[in-house]
């Protein structure tokens, strides 16, 4: 292993450059600065170079500390920004953060941004450096097309003149920094060296386990946890569905299955949006298919959660035929449009789906959401004439919506909760009719 690159790991003086500048890149960028490397953020983005640059933060929403940790590290020096690919001829250590996401029709991973990233760098590589690349990726894809790329754009060998690590990111929106420091990590070499030099560069970070294992392992276990979730999820809706059909309910079902060790039901609902959940699943069963295996229970549970925003319609026309009213015309009011609770974020928003569905079926839509910038507003307002109030998040500000003052303002009375909102008696003492998902209603 190179005795060089790991001491300027150790003492801090190996110049970082990050490549991808998002909810991953800034700050994993910004953490390293704090600690005393000199570190370069490369983004294509030049309005993204340009706001670091001028210590203002590109990330909407609420990011605890990271503000204040942009204009502290741009303003002491230790962290710039730049579109200049060239600054990569410097760097020890290049991290790679760019986005990975999967085709909405075919559900290949199409790695456009990886491409040219790993291209750029390959013309401006230099020897003897650690790659580390932290974007959620295929299984095989560092053996495939992350070593191939940088070798052919390089002329240089991955095990003789440089180091290949898969780090994957375990971030999530609202507490980056938190997670960057906290969480476990997964270290995943080319090469035991490799992974040896990753482990000495994290450990100025993180303060979680950092775990050593070869790349393909950290490739799976990235795609894994996530379809693990996504998978628990579906079960849960899978659950509701089957409660709703037999005059059950999931809620109480859950509570009572939950007291049996070793079980935890997760939360049905109406779907699952976001960045991650939706997406590693696909990258999972493309590298199984890829290899002639499907991956048929990872792909089915994709498919229940989807379906859940549609459940939803389904539930909302059924609801207004037994009021006596019809989808076509008929005006709804959707509460929630973020994919999470208490979050502006919109990625795979499942009330899109939502809106789409009862749209095409004629009905008029109102949206609200206090996170989201084009749907704040006065919630009452939002809701004044509707037939239907639907809730597809869980935002606090909704759980303490007046039920009586909806009522007065409605056109027809009907509550329909798909994130277990609201309890059942408190919404019908209000004279609502009240529908919930994974609950039973006499249709
Ligand atoms: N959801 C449900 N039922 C549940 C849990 C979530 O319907 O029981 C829905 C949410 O409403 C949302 C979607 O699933 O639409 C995703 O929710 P999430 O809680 O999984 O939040 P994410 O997407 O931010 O997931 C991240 C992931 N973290 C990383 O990728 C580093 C995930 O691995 C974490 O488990 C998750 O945060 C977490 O636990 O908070």
């Amino acid at each position: 292993m190179s005795a060089e690159l790991i001491q300027a790991i150790q003492r801090k003086q190996a110049r970082v450059v990050v490549i991808g500048l998002g909810y991953v890149g800034i700050p994993v960028a910004c953490m390293f600065a704090r600690v005393g490397f000199r570190v370069t953020g490369l983004d294509v983005v030049a309005d993204k170079v340009g706001k670091i640059n001028a210590c203002i933060s590109p990330i909407e929403g609420k990011e605890p500390g990271l503000p204040e940790l942009i204009a502290q590290v741009v303003q002491s020096g230790y962290l710039c920004a730049t579109t200049d690919p060239t600054v990569c001829r410097e760097a020890d250590v290049v991290l790679i953060s760019v986005e990975t996401p999967v085709d909405d029709e075919t559900k290949v991973p199409h790695y456009n941004a990886l491409r040219a990233a790993l291209t750029s760098l390959g013309k401006n590589l230099k020897r003897g450096s650690l790659i580390i690349v932290e974007s959620t990726i295929a299984p095989r894809t560092m053996e495939d097309v992350v070593k191939p790329t940088l070798e052919q754009t390089a002329g240089m060998q991955a095990k003789r003149d440089f180091y290949l690590v898969h780090c994957p990111e375990r971030v999530m929106p609202g507490r980056l920094l938190l997670n960057i420091e906290t969480m476990s990590r997964v270290v995943g070499g080319m090469t035991p060296e490799a992974t040896q030099l990753a482990l000495a560069f994290y450990r100025h970070v993180v303060k979680g386990d950092l775990d050593p294992t070869d790349a393909l392992t950290a490739e799976l276990v990235k795609t894994t946890e996530n379809a693990y979730r996504d998978v628990q999820i579906a079960f849960a809706n899978e659950v509701a569905l089957v409660c709703e059909a037999v005059g059950g309910d999931v809620w109480k079902v859950r509570e009572f299955v939950n007291k049996s060790p070793g079980r935890y039901m997760l939360l049905p609902g109406a779907g699952v949006g976001g960045h991650c959940i939706p997406k590693d699943p696909w990258l999972l069963i493309y590298s199984a298919t890829q290899k002639g295996v499907d991956a048929k229970l990872t792909r089915v549970a994709r498919g229940v959660n989807d379906g859940m925003p549609l459940h939803v319609a389904d539930l909302v026309v059924r609801a207004l035929r037994e009021a006596g009213k019809d989808i076509r015309g008929a005006r709804i009011a959707v509460l929630g449009y973020a994919y999470l609770e208490n979050s502006d974020d919109t990625r795979n928003s499942p009330s899109e789906v939502l809106l789409v569905r009862l749209r095409e079926q004629g009905a008029e839509v109102r949206v609200h959401d206090p996170y989201v910038h084009e749907y704040r507003g006065d919630v009452m307002q939002a809701v004044k004439e509707c037939d239907v109030v639907a809730v597809m998040v869980a935002h606090d500000d909704y759980k303490s919506l007046d039920l009586a003052a909806l009522k007065r303002v409605l056109r027809t009375p009907i509550l329909m909760d798909a994130r277990n909102v609201f309890d059942e008696s408190q919404a019908e003492n209000a004279g609502l009719i009240f529908f919930k998902v994974g609950q039973t209603r006499s249709f």
